[in-house]
This record gives C-alpha cells, structure tokens and sequence, in this order.
C-alpha cells in the first residue's frame, strides 16, 4: 500500500520533469522551482522512476502549483488517491488556535531529514488541552504570521517564548512530517502567503 501510494505521486511529478525534457531550454526553471517546494528526494527518485500510465488520473498539489492540470475528463476514481494523502495546500488541514502562555504543549523535533517540531503531547489540565483543538502529532508551521516549519526545536519554540502579546498564534499542520516536508508538501509560494496572512484563523 505504501510503495504504491509513493509511486503515484511520483508519477505526477514524472510528468512534470519529462515534460520538459522536450524543451531541454527550461531545464533550469524546472529544477529551480522544484528546489523551491523542497522536492530533493521526490525528484531525484522521479528523474529514475519508469513512466507510468496513471498520469492522467491525479492532480497533486505540485501539478496545481506547477501550473499543470492532468485533471481529464475521466474523473479520477478514489482508488487512484492515495489513502494517506492529504492536501498540504488546503487550510482546512491546518489547525489555528490563539492560547496563553504557557500553554502545556510537549514539542518534539522532526526527524532530522525534515527538521520542525510537532506536538509530542498536550499537558493534562493545560491552557491548550482545555482548548482542545490541537493533538498530538499536529507540525508546528507558524507563530503569528512568522514561518516556523522546518526550523529546529530551539529555533521555533524561541519563537513561541519571543511572541509578545496576551496570546499567541500557533498554526499546526494535521498530518505527517512526510506529508507536509515530503513531495507533496505546499509550494514555498503557498506557504509564505498561507504565514503572511497570519495562517489559519482559530476556529
Ligand atoms: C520557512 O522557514 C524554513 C526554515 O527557516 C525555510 O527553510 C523555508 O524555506 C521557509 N518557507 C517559507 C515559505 O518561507
Ligand atoms: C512523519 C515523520 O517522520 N514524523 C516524525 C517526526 O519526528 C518524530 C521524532 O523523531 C518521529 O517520531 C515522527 O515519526
């Protein structure tokens, strides 16, 4: 189920890459703005995986970043989505929550190969287990409008501990490390409007 689910999101980014290979020109373009949205690894095993004929039947978010839309006619059956996908570039997959301080959450830093910190776990009776939004495994992307993903632990609490205020702004990813620093993470565009704009509102 795994493999699969990697192999047809690599397929999109496949299509992508070899559609540029006949316009050898762009070559640059296209690695650059891949480096943008953090592709490294999708992409070096993209440039070595065979091409598929499941193209036609996802949109990932980077064909919609990339401004490539495989969407065809043939609507794509929910078997060709993998079961463990989840949209890096729709807010409704982030959590806003506005707490005091100090607000009884566990941190934990990603792995190294994705860095960032996600909630470890939430203290009993604290302020943001009495909020009740966020949940363990939540990925810390933003505090207020400042972009904290991908910054190691010292770095993004400090910026919970710097923020001024009565409250403070915390905007989580609801999903995996992988799904949010892996290949389908959000476009570095995407992102920065998404912190710019202060994140996700606290519902
Ligand atoms: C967010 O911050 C991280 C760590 O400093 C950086 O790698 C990443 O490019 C930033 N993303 C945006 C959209 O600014
Ligand atoms: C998806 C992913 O890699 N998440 C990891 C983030 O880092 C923690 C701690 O290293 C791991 O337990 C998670 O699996």
């Amino acid at each position: 189920m795994k493999a699969t689910t990697t192999a047809i999101l690599l397929t999109s980014t496949t299509t992508a890459v070899s559609g540029f290979a006949f316009l050898p020109q762009n070559n640059n373009q296209v690695r650059s703005t891949t480096k943008l949205n953090g592709l490294f690894d999708g992409v070096k095993e993209a440039f070595s995986a065979p091409p598929s004929q499941l193209d036609s039947e996802r949109e990932t978010p980077i064909d919609r970043w990339m401004g490539w839309s495989v969407v065809s006619e043939n609507a794509p059956t929910d078997s060709a989505v993998p079961s463990d996908f989840v949209d890096s570039m729709d807010e409704k997959n982030y959590v806003g929550v506005e707490l005091t301080k100090p607000m009884g959450i566990v941190f934990e830093e990603n792995d190294s190969e994705y860095g960032g910190i996600f909630v470890q776990s939430l203290k009993e009776g604290g302020v943001a287990a009495e909020n009740g939004k966020l949940q363990p495994g939540d990925q810390l992307v933003a505090v207020g409008t400042k972009n904290v993903s991908g910054m190691d632990f010292d770095d993004a609490l400090g910026a919970i501990i710097e923020s001024e205020g009565d409250s403070t702004k915390l905007t989580l990813f609801r999903g995996t490390a992988k799904q949010f620093y892996g290949p389908t993470g959000p476009s570095k565009e995407w992102l920065s409007a998404f912190c710019e704009k202060g994140g996700a509102s606290p519902q």
